[in-house]
């Protein structure tokens, strides 16, 4: 299916607006609306119910509903607007979702996504959401009756979902941009993983970040032991880190972000910053986009991290743009600099397709890092 046509139908059901975070299977809907600026107002927030709470404000002042896109991962940042403000049960706010599906059942798919793939349709079933799954094969006729169900759900103020299977768009124009920074991501993160002392107890985010990292160190010292890949639950990972440093109040812990995992709970530095753990270091890797998933920008071009962490309350924060920069993370942690420190390494775009994925379970990673933390 062409995206253009999708949106086209969207368009047709007096939407105006699309509001989302990107996902990978959707990436082709997302670069369509991209490049074609103007057709419709476009917004990246930070998170999913972020996204419910802009589409709520828009049928509030104009009475048409938005359209919400999301990975199903971000159903669950949802919930709570669309069962505490939009569901027919209190103010009844007509919204058209676009979820992509991933983990969907008897599809090979990464761990994190394999409970919630499962749990999609009947999750959109809890929350009283008619929804219609499409993909590759799914036919003008049939989408058009689709469209038909979904106007008409609409028109009685309540949400409609299109579930997206992996395939189903087609490749159109690709959205191209660049972030300007020159700094690789991979080598940036192999640079951090090869000085920090070894006995660092990291904490990564999702997406290609934490992909990286686990090649980096399996390459470097035959093990990611002290790594924990926070696979699923985009930006949590802080807290997660957090979590240990109170329990390990002897031992160096840094978290890896990305920015838009760092923007999707931004509390976390508040908190980070108000609780000041002395051995927490923060690092957030931002390309100004989730490049994990396609390379979208997170649209906040001009948010400064060393700022923000600064005006929180942070002990530390320093921007580093060069290679030679990096050093400074390991230098702060070997001379136990009182935390909690904010690095924001900036790197381009970059990333290999031939990327790995860890080979061991979610469980058996999990384990290993549990055994490490126990032995220091
Ligand atoms: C709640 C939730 N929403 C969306 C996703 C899909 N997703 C996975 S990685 C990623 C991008 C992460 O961006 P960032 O933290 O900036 O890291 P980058 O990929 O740019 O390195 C997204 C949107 C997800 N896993 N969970």
């Amino acid at each position: 299916m062409k995206a253009s046509d999708f949106l086209w139908q969207i368009n047709e059901l007096g939407i105006k607006t699309i509001i989302g975070v990107p996902d990978s299977t959707l990436k082709h809907f997302c670069s369509e609306i991209q490049v074609h600026p103007g057709e419709f107002r476009h917004y990246t927030p930070a998170n999913e119910g972020a996204a419910v709470g802009i589409a709520v404000g828009e049928y509030l002042a104009s009475g048409n509903p938005a359209c919400v896109y999301m990975q199903n991962s971000g159903m669950g940042n949802a919930v709570n607007p669309i069962c505490s403000i939009a569901c027919g049960d209190i103010y009844g706010v007509p919204i058209f979702f676009v979820i992509g599906w991933r983990g969907e059942p008897g599809k090979k798919d990464e761990p994190q996504h394999l409970f919630q793939g499962k749990i999609t349709c009947a999750l959109l079933d809890t929350l009283s959401i008619p929804y219609a799954v499409i993909d590759e094969n799914t036919t003008k006729d049939e989408m058009l009756s689709v469209m038909k169900e979904a106007k008409r759900v609409l028109s009685e103020n309540r949400q409609f979902a299109v579930v997206v299977k992996k395939g189903t768009f087609e490749a159109g124009e690709s959205f191209l941009w660049d972030n300007g920074y020159h700094m690789i991501r991979e080598e940036a993160l192999e640079k951090i993983i090869e000085t920090i002392p070894r006995d660092t107890c990291v904490v990564s985010t999702t997406g290609k970040i934490s992909r990286e990292i686990y090649e980096k160190s399996n390459a470097l010292y035959g093990d990611h032991k002290n790594i924990f890949m926070t696979v699923g639950g985009m930006g949590h990972a802080s807290m997660i880190a957090y979590g240990i440093a109170v329990r390990k109040p002897g031992q160096n812990i840094l978290c890896i972000d990305g920015d838009g995992a760092a923007l999707m709970h931004m509390g976390a530095l508040a908190f980070i910053a108000a609780h000041a753990p002395k051995n927490f270091y923060h690092v957030i890797v931002n390309n100004q986009a989730h490049e994990s998933v396609g390379g979208m920008p997170t649209d906040c071009p001009k948010l400064s991290f060393v700022q923000l962490a600064r005006a929180a309350g942070y002990s530390g924060a320093s921007e580093l743009m060069d290679m030679d920069d990096l050093g400074q993370i390991a230098r702060d942690m070997e001379s136990k600099k009182p935390g909690p420190i904010l690095y924001e390494v900036k790197v381009s775009l970059k990333s290999r397709s031939d990327l790995t994925r860890p080979i061991e379970t979610a469980e058996e990673n999990k384990n290993s890092y549990m055994r490490f933390l126990n032995t220091i």
